[in-house]
């Protein structure tokens, strides 16, 4: 497993480097996706899913990154996709230098789909631009539907919400419709999806959005 240390952007600049890094990966025909949520949710467990889904489809790629440890990028790993492991240098957030650090050190010849496994946490993700073509966040049951209260930036700079463990629905005062209204205020093009990774459940409608952005990408 490669893991590889960041170092802190040196360029002052970062939204002006997260749009030179989108337009590169525009060149080559890669999606770069960048999802958030807070640590647990779920992040690697829907990406596992979504691979071994669309493994015959797409080529995906994972940047994993984390504070310490590489146990996600061993995961994703073990699927059979290409994956890193970056540390974060103890910040709490990827930014586009960052990004493209791990993404030059996974190497993208002939991936179709790349996502940016953020940090987990619901604050400083979202006050970065990494270069990503879209945003993602994830929202999972046992965190309440009043998170769009209490983070509305995060909603605000994503192009997509997936609510995830619905399985576990009926164990949690979490009232799905009241969640979509609060998301919508924010964003009202935000795309919402609800799923379980654990039984499947709503992941077609996520992977087809996945394919849909992916060919439009490339069609670009
Ligand atoms: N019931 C249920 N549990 C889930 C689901 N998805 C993930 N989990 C569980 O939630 C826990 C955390 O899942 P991860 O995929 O590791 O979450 P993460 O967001 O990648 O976590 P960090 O990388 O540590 O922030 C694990 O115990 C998973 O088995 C789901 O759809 N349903
Ligand atoms: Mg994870």
């Amino acid at each position: 497993m490669k893991v590889i240390e960041l170092h802190k952007s040196v360029t002052a600049s970062n939204d002006a480097d997260a749009e030179a890094l989108r337009q590169e990966l525009k060149q080559r025909g890669t999606l770069l996706i960048n999802l958030m949520s807070s640590p647990g949710s779920g992040k690697t467990t829907l990406l596992s899913r979504t691979i071994q889904d669309l493994k015959d489809e797409l080529k995906i790629a994972v940047l994993e990154a984390d504070i310490e440890s590489a146990v996600d990028a061993e995961r994703i790993e073990a699927l059979g996709a290409r994956s890193i492991q970056v540390h974060t240098d103890g910040m709490c957030h990827m930014d586009a230098g960052m990004t493209r650090q791990g993404l030059e050190a996974m190497g993208l010849e002939q991936i179709d789909l790349a996502f940016l496994e953020n940090v987990g946490n619901l604050i400083c993700p979202a006050e970065y631009d990494t270069g990503a073509g879209k945003n993602v966040m994830i929202l999972s049951v046992p965190e309440g539907d009043d998170k769009p209260l209490k983070y509305p930036l995060m909603f605000q700079k994503s192009d997509a919400l997936v609510i995830t463990k619905i399985d576990a629905l009926g164990y949690f005062d979490f009232d799905l419709e009241q969640c979509r209204k609060r998301a919508l205020k924010l964003n009202p093009n935000i795309q919402i999806f609800a799923v379980s990774a654990k039984t499947g459940d709503g992941m077609k409608k996520w992977e087809d959005w996945l394919k849909k952005e992916t060919s439009a990408w490339k069609a670009q």
